[in-house]
């Protein structure tokens, strides 16, 4: 249990902004400690940190917390199946990457996506993963060759997920990709798929798109919001450009960033690292209305 000082330190919200969130909107009930302090569990934790990320996004408070409510009585993803194998440990996906056996890393990554819920294994089991062989590779326990093997056959993996999940069309449509020189789009296609498995139609560009060809697409699309990843370094001052170019797009729409650079671009939104709760903020935010 968590007191409201911890409360505040761990959502960044005022302990006075948590008590009016409380009275006012009812999104949290704690309990009382015997003293008569609020204690919160994990799930108001969860709860609070949804708010407090909608309203950093400027979601007005009282319709977050009206979306905010709608998310405890819905289940966190989609199709919750339990889990049928056990998860490959940490050292099974650089061993079949250097084995370069399609039939290992087959089997590596089948384990792997069926030991839960998509979002779980996006951000518990694939981006730790995609570290460690980052790691390997650097370190030269893996050739560049291994490591193209391992990440397009877990491309090739995520995206048959992607494509798995049933098509929306008709609500408000978000483009997710990269900007030009930039080719990591692996944790941006698992957003993508966190994004879609939640019913939000998403118009997937993948990478290395000019900032023109993303004007285009997002002058033409019904998009309602643009999500674009910022990893590497060499490629900020061309997000940046991309990121002014996507503000000044007519119809208007919110522009978004997620990866590990995100903080070093300014005029945009920025997304949890979690894949699954920068969805599930994206997904709030949109049928909240907001955007
Ligand atoms: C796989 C990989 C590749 C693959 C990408 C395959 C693919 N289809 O995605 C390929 C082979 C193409 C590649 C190429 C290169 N790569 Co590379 N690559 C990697 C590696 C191993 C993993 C990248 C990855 O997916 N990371 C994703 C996650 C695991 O890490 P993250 O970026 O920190 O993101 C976190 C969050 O921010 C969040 N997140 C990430 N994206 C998004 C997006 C959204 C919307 C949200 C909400 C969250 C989110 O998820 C993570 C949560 O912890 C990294 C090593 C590493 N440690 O990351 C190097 C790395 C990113 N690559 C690097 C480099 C230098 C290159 C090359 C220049 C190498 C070369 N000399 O050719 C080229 C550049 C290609 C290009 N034009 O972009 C550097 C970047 C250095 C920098 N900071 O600028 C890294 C860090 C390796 C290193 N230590 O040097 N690479």
């Amino acid at each position: 249990m968590y007191t409201v000082k911890q409360v505040a330190a761990l959502t960044g919200v005022a302990e006075a902004t948590l008590r009016v969130w409380e009275r006012r909107y009812e999104v949290v009930r704690p309990v009382r400690s015997s003293g008569g302090y609020r204690l919160y569990d994990d799930a108001q934790l969860a709860v609070l940190r949804e708010m407090a990320a909608l309203v950093e996004a400027g979601v007005p408070a009282s319709r977050a917390a009206a979306s905010v409510a709608e998310l405890t009585a819905m289940p966190a993803a989609p199709e919750d199946v339990g889990a049928v194998s056990a998860r490959p440990d940490g050292s099974e996906f650089v061993a079949a990457a250097a084995s370069l056996e399609p039939a290992a890393l087959a089997d590596v990554l089948g384990r792997a996506l069926a030991s839960g819920p998509f979002e779980e294994v996006a951000d518990d089991w694939i981006l730790p993963q995609l570290v460690r062989l980052g790691q390997a590779w650097e370190s030269g326990e893996l050739s560049v060759a291994q490591e193209h093997f391992a990440s397009a056959g877990l491309m090739r993996a995520v995206a048959a997920v992607f494509d798995a999940a049933p098509a929306t069309a008709g609500g408000p449509a978000v483009l997710v990709g990269l900007p030009a020189g930039d080719r990591h789009q692996l944790a941006l296609l698992c957003f993508a798929t966190c994004l879609r498995r939640r019913g939000v139609e998403v118009v997937y560009l993948g990478s290395d798109i000019p900032t023109g060809e993303w004007v285009l697409a997002a002058e033409r699309s019904r998009a309602r919001a643009a999500v674009v990843g910022v990893t590497a370094t060499t490629t900020l001052p061309v997000t940046q450009e991309l990121i002014d170019a996507l503000r000044r797009v007519s119809p208007p729409l919110s522009v978004w960033v997620g990866g590990s650079l995100r903080d070093a671009v300014d005029g945009a939104h920025p997304l949890p690292d979690r894949l699954a709760e920068a969805a599930a903020l994206l997904h709030r935010s949109l049928a909240a209305g907001r955007l």
